[in-house]
């Protein structure tokens, strides 16, 4: 194949050729409601948890320790010992969680699939080498040709763990199905600094893999490798943020590094990469403003000042970085090397392309003088020693010790000794004031250090794993955490069936509206992530702070809501039974649903409340919808249609397109919308369940028109009259094609009963989207 040819699109077969997505890269995709599905799962019913209830677990742990030191012809161990390797695979698996949409992160092994390794396909332009300390790019002139150089420069951020999990292979093989890639690659990074001498706070597994690339999580708008320039003009507000229609108001110059504000929800500094630019901002050597962007990235990795710096400091105690020659050595990244190559990349030309010769990041840097102990080494040099702007031999910029002496190791010769080395991104945590102060106590307290990486460390690896009832294993740490989002175990017998007939009654009778208890269930429970398994009905933090005066659940509203579910809570308890208000809030939908369907709606009780302790209100903030379409809320962006948002929420509520179609006409027709407004509600008789919203979407008669292409006036053709109101949000289950096909699915005169059967499935489904405690 001659270079510069795309191949996908040149292929007459195999899903070759000019595709949809080709021709209208900006319509509405679907595609990440459709991930994940039996189609692409080999493992058929397969209960993960309880096939890693079988496994031999210290057994695996002991393979693992023995193959830390098993070094490898192929891939030799620097120091003898993979340990460096391994946390790092490890943290690059988990390093990829964001707080702002819950995605990212090493639940689902996703980096067997490298998203960040994805092609790029944007002809014409090239990244150039880094020149003077700062990325360049130039449009270069012979155009096509050129993208596939682009590889060349690359730096993405997993070079060399495609070798990482290739040494674990073996391992995997021998166990099976037992243990799942998502949870090995993370396992083995914990049994690596075990086996270099730090106890660990533990170790949950749990984690089922997923078997193809992930779709849905934004890594940013650029089409280059390492550049940053979308990220960084779009700021915080371009995406999310207040939703100002004035987007230019809002650029910043990226060059700016001292006052750059990064897009939400990314979490990284550079398109492939997963944290900052090591060599310092955008390749300028500045310590201070690196830690800028240390603080940014790490902290939409939920780690605060401390538990960043116990990360970097613990992290670095171990290992090196590699960069023994000119980048321009390395080949072609996995996914775009030959067949020969079976799924390995970055091929390395310079010498034995391995071993002391290998070329990774292109730094080289070794912290400690005991790169396989664990030790307090790293910040006892970084504060002995003044450091000295020095160029690695790819050119990199790196800091070498003043006045040192060679008490460095060599990684492969024991007569060859090194001056200490850093990195940008390391100096930070001495000359970034706030830093200074955390690391500086660690310094002095070596079991501060020790203490604040293995818990950051634990949390870094499960933060995104959701309730303790997913995790599993003999190492589980009994201290519960904040950041598992705890709720209190049920203490009383759960209500009967007989309670349950009883409370529905109670709750129907005590005035309130019912379409009211519709919204408040659906905002409840509406607040799960799929990705951190974060949210959900349990708990009802819906009551406390920060959700109660979250906008979208019309805080009036709700209180009149919860305060006769309080009322009706309490006469119950005044028996000698008990029901969570969790429960009751769910149990409310329920009941006013069966009165607006005469379908009857499936309840499990079990949740239990949460307190205001039990709540971190800071990082519960990241859980606010900007916009939720299914309650017709918010509206968009300059860069994000609404109807983008809600797609987007549908997947973080993991539904598929249907689920999506019958939840939004359903709740339109029970008048659910979350201030009460009439769009969308395209019925005689709202607040029953009825498929009206898609009989009247489809209905030919009516013309639409707008004016601000946000909200949409629907007349009679033939008389003119007025008839409806919709939003982007409504209109457009008849405007896209696909979802158009659902809708008439549920419009069509046959779908009554199908579509109320649907709407109560989905309805469960998203009542109980957080109860792991059920499987
Ligand atoms: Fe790190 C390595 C950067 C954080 C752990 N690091 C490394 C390197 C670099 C870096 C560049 C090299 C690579 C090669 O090989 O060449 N980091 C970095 C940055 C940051 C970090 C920029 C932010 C600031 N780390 C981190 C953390 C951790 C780590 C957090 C954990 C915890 N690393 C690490 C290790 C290593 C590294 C262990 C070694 C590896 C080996 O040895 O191989």
């Amino acid at each position: 194949m001659a270079t510069g040819e795309c191949p996908i699109k040149k292929a007459n077969v195999g899903g070759g050729g000019t595709r949809n997505n080709d021709w209208w890269p900006d319509e509405l995709k679907l595609n990440i409601l459709r991930q994940h599905t039996a189609a692409t799962n080999p493992y058929k019913d397969f209960d993960y948890a309880a096939a890693f209830k079988t496994l031999d677990y210290n057994g695996l742990k002991k393979d693992l320790t023995a193959l830390m030191t098993d070094s490898q012809e192929w891939w030799p161990a620097d120091f003898g010992h993979y340990g460096g390797l391994f946390i790092r695979m490890a943290w690059h698996s988990a390093g990829t969680y964001r707080v702002n949409d819950g995605r990212g992160g090493g639940g689902g092994g996703q980096q067997r699939f490298a998203p960040l390794n994805r092609q790029v396909n944007f002809p014409g332009w090239q990244w150039l080498a880094r020149s003077s300390g700062t990325f360049s790019l130039q449009k270069h002139a012979s155009g096509i040709e050129s993208s596939l150089t682009i590889d060349i420069y690359s730096w993405p951020d997993n070079v060399s763990l495609d070798k990482a999990r290739r040494l674990l292979w073996p391992i995997k093989q021998k166990y099976g199905n037992k243990i799942s890639w998502a949870d090995l690659l993370l396992l083995t990074g914990n049994v690596a600094i075990e086996s270099m001498g730090l106890p660990t706070f533990g170790f949950a597994g749990g984690r089922p893999d997923q078997w193809e690339a992930e779709e849905s999580v934004y890594w940013g708008g650029e089409t280059t490798w390492l550049g940053n320039e979308v990220r960084y003009s779009e700021g915080n507000e371009g995406v999310k943020g207040s939703g100002v229609v004035d987007g230019d108001q809002h650029k910043k110059d990226h060059t700016d590094i001292h006052s750059r504000d990064l897009e939400e929800p990314l979490a990284s500094a550079h398109m492939g990469l997963i944290y900052v630019n090591p060599e310092g901002p955008d390749g300028v050597p500045d310590p201070v403003a690196s830690a800028r962007d240390i603080r940014t990235t790490f902290g939409r990795m939920a780690m605060n000042d401390e538990e960043t710096v116990a990360l970097i400091a613990g992290g670095h105690s171990f290992g090196k970085t590699h960069g023994a020659g000119p980048s321009d050595n390395v080949g072609k990244e996995p996914q775009a090397a030959g067949l020969e190559k079976q799924g390995l990349g970055w091929e390395n030309k310079f010498k034995s392309g391995k071993g002391p010769d290998t070329i990774t990041s292109g730094i080289e840097v070794i912290w400690t003088s005991t790169p396989t102990k664990w030790s307090n080494k790293y910040l006892e040099y970084l504060y002995k020693y003044e450091w000295e702007l020095t160029k690695s031999p790819a050119g990199a910029n790196q800091w070498t010790a003043k006045g040192a002496e060679a008490i460095i190791p060599d990684a492969f010769d024991p007569n060859k000794k090194h001056l200490p080395t850093m990195l940008t991104s390391d100096l930070a945590l001495r000359y970034d004031p706030a830093y200074e102060k955390v690391s500086r106590n660690f310094l002095e307290n070596p079991d501060k250090l020790a203490d604040a990486f293995t818990r950051a460390w634990f949390k870094l690896l499960h933060r995104d794993m959701g309730p303790r009832s997913r995790w599993l294993g003999p190492e589980i740490p009994s201290e519960v955490l904040i950041w598992e989002d705890p709720v209190p175990a049920a203490s009383h017998p759960l209500i009967d069936d007989n309670d349950i007939a009883a409370l529905k009654k109670e709750i129907l009778a005590t005035g309130v509206e019912p379409t009211k208890f519709i919204s408040t269930a659906w905002a409840s429970a509406s607040t799960f992530r799929g990705g951190d398994k974060r949210g959900g009905a349990n708990g009802a933090r819906i009551r406390l702070a920060p959700q109660k005066d979250w906008k979208v659940n019309n805080p009036k509203q709700l209180s009149e809501v919860l305060s006769a579910l309080e009322g009706v809570q309490k006469k119950f308890q005044s028996g000698s039974k008990k029901v969570s208000l969790a429960d009751l809030i769910v149990l409310a939908g329920s009941a006013a649903l069966e009165k607006a369907s005469g379908v009857s709606v499936p309840f499990t009780p079990g949740r239990t409340d949460a307190t205001q302790e039990q709540t971190d209100t800071e990082s519960f903030k990241h859980l606010e919808p900007y916009a939720d379409g299914f309650r017709n809320y918010g509206k968009s962006t300059p860069r994000v249609r609404s109807e983008q948002f809600l797609v987007d929420r549908a997947h973080l509520l993991t539904l598929t397109a249907p689920e999506l179609t019958v939840l939004v006409g359903g709740l339109r027709a029970l008048n659910a919308n979350y201030d009460g407004s009439s769009n969308g509600v395209l019925t005689k008789r709202p607040g029953q369940l009825t498929n009206d919203f898609f009989i009247n979407l489809l209905d030919s008669n009516t013309a639409w028109k707008t004016t601000d292409n946000e909200t949409y006036e629907g007349t009679d053709r033939k008389t003119g009259a007025k008839k409806w109101t919709a939003t982007r949000a409504d209109l457009v289950f008849g405007s896209h094609a696909e979802l158009r096909a659902l809708s008439e699915v549920y419009g069509s005169s046959d779908a009554q009963e199908k579509f109320a059967k649907d709407f109560v499935a989905a309805w469960d489904k998203v009542m109980n989207l957080d109860r792991f405690d059920l499987a």
